[in-house]
């Protein structure tokens, strides 16, 4: 008998809470909040879920979190997520937001970070889930822009545990975001950033020595290069893969070309992730599954790819 994926303890790392939004809660929010949907259907909105490459996505993501006004929204959003980390099995969760996706369009910070707050006490008070809230600030605008955003963001300090970056990534490399790293660092902020998903591993490079990241979200491009390999293996330095993301926007043809399992036999702390499930066609265990599947995941691998997402976690509250 195989383990039972779905049982295995699991962490994530690597999770957008605006790309957690499916379909059915997207049309419920449109029609609470009086929005008309450029899609007729649930079906048809599925449907474009076709994606040449990480822009296409992005495309339709910030169309999809315009429904999401209201502090209950962006509570049922995050309720609506951690109900499946609960039948799941992942018992810690460190999920990214994106203020400016919503700042921008007049929806104050207090309206996203208290909808999203209340969620995860209360998953914590029903259920023990331990969590850490991560702010990422977009890295297609500007880093004065992401200084407006920090301070924007400093009566919630409490609310935080780091900072990330994420975003298209070509074109704005995380050199780009050095000072307000900086600052963030100052604050007791953890940084971390998206780097190597499209980038090359110039940008994973960066992200370690100009941002100070203690983990890497993605950084699968870094099998392009051996000297970078071996400083994430001697520093012990995660990367927060998403298996199902890498094919949808097509970083790899298939999921048999995948190097995940190379990286942990490798010696690399690597974790996996679900980074955006409600677009890409799964939450963790469906991830785990689609190893076991495509790359044939043995079950020794599968405990070790779970307890590496303990073992990178930024907050470990027991
Ligand atoms: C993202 Cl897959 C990915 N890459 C970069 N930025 C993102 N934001 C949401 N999902
Ligand atoms: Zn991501």
């Amino acid at each position: 008998m195989f383990l039972d994926l779905n049982a295995l303890k699991k962490a994530e790392l690597h999770i957008h809470l605006e790309g957690s939004l499916e379909p059915e809660l997207m049309f419920r929010l449109a029609e609470r909040n009086g929005i008309k949907l450029r899609y007729g259907s649930v079906e048809a909105l599925r449907k474009a879920y076709d994606f040449g490459n990480l822009q296409d996505f992005l495309d339709l993501y910030y169309s999809g979190a315009q429904v999401l006004l209201q502090e209950e929204d962006f509570y049922d959003l995050t309720r609506a997520y951690l109900e499946k980390c609960r039948a799941q099995n992942v018992t810690h969760v460190e999920p990214f937001f994106d203020p400016q996706t919503h700042t921008d369009r007049g929806v104050d910070m207090a309206t996203v970070v208290n909808g999203i707050t209340r969620a995860l006490k209360e998953a914590n008070a029903e259920w023990g889930l331990s969590y850490g809230l991560i702010l990422c600030f977009l890295r297609h605008l500007s880093e004065d822009e992401a200084e407006r955003t920090l301070d924007a963001a400093l009566p919630f300090r409490d609310h935080f545990i780091g900072v990330g970056l994420d975003s298209s990534e070509m074109g704005h490399p995380p050199s780009k975001f050095k000072h307000v790293f900086a600052r963030a660092r100052e604050l007791g902020l953890l940084p971390v950033a998206h780097a190597g998903e499209e980038g090359p591993p110039e940008y994973i490079w960066q992200a370690l020595d100009e941002l100070g990241v203690v983990r890497v979200d993605h950084g699968v491009r870094a099998t392009e290069d051996p000297a970078l390999i071996e400083r994430l293996r001697k520093d012990q330095i995660p990367l927060t893969v998403c298996p199902l993301s890498n094919i949808r926007l097509k970083v790899y043809d298939s999921l048999k070309q995948h190097p995940i399992l190379d990286l942990l036999e490798d010696g690399l702390k690597v974790t996996v992730n679900s980074d955006d499930p409600a677009y890409f066609g799964g939450y963790m265990t469906e991830n785990f599954e689609a190893l076991r599947k495509d790359l044939g995941m043995t079950d020794n691998q599968a405990q070790r790819l779970a307890q590496n997402g303990f073992d990178a976690a930024l907050v470990h509250t027991s």
